[in-house]
């Protein structure tokens, strides 16, 4: 039965690194180039940073609710689903709300992208912020999962929406390299809430086998059985930087009601002398 034997996937390795204290250019860099595959940093940023940030999201007057069949609250824009047009329409309208998530503060996110610039311009390499004639990307953007299953987030891979995101952008080309997704976590729930990821980087037959081609999204306990998986504990203050090409999601999660916060953007190689960043 050729179907179900196409159906297996396929382990692919992971290099992990875990440690505590302030991210490195260079080791962003080894996730861009799929040196690391997946790069916790504990303690990143300073927790009264991820308490502010995170009063901000909870008073934001731009916080909505995900329509879009992934379960979960968010300020700023996803391009998830949706075309060039509406994306930069929509990164352009909750931008104002994006810039009061931090306020007045000297923030991580906006940190550590001067000094990725910075870097890679000593390299010959661009990075800016994905753009259109539209308009262009947010820094990031912030997602609260609510999702109630065994997972808070689905598992999927970050790379079949950039591969599918259509000729009106300038991402799909990103697709062809790694897409590296960044993660500073400002508020974490008591228990659970894991980043989780698996061994497996899909393909488009394996995405297509599974019936998420263009959304890579979500991928099925049946599926990932046989796949090892391994979770990053995160606490606030912490950032997690993975190749999102791998399938990832974040486990359930409890506790007193303090919300799991996310700060997501999204970035990779277009050309080898074009970084792009967008959410
Ligand atoms: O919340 C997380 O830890 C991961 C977020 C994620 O995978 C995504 O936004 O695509
Ligand atoms: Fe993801």
């Amino acid at each position: 039965m050729p179907n179900q034997i196409s159906q297996v996937p396929a382990i692919s390795p992971v290099v992990i690194r875990e440690r505590t204290g302030s991210i490195s250019t260079a080791e962003i860099i080894s996730v861009l180039k799929g040196e690391i595959t997946g790069l916790h940093i504990k303690q990143a940023f300073s927790t009264q940073i991820a308490e502010e940030i995170t009063a901000n999201f909870i008073r934001n007057p731009g916080r909505k609710e995900r329509k879009d069949g992934v379960p979960g609250e968010y300020v700023g824009a996803s391009h998830y689903r949706k075309d060039a047009a509406a994306y930069f329409a929509e990164a352009k309208t909750a931008r104002p709300y994006v810039e009061a998530l931090f306020g007045n503060l000297v923030d991580p996110v906006r940190g550590l992208f001067a000094a990725l610039k910075r870097e890679l311009h000593n390299q010959g390499i661009e990075l800016r912020l994905a753009r259109s004639e539209q308009g262009r990307a947010n820094v990031c953007r912030a997602l609260s999962w609510s999702g109630g299953d065994a997972y808070a987030l689905e598992p999927h891979d970050d790379v079949a929406q950039v591969l599918c995101a259509g000729n009106d952008y300038e991402l799909p080309a990103v697709a062809n390299n790694i897409v590296a997704a960044l993660n500073f976590y400002p508020s974490m729930a008591e228990q659970g809430g894991n980043l989780r990821l698996w061994s497996h980087k899909p393909t488009v037959t394996d995405r297509k086998s599974q019936g998420v081609e263009t959304t890579g999204y979500p991928y099925s306990a049946a599926y990932l059985e046989s796949v090892p998986c391994r979770d990053f504990q995160l606490k606030a203050g912490d950032i997690g930087l993975i190749d999102g090409g791998f399938v990832h999601g974040v486990t359930r999660q409890s506790g007193n009601g303090k919300p799991r916060l996310v700060l997501n953007s999204f970035f990779g190689f277009a050309r080898p002398d074009l970084v792009l960043w967008w959410t």
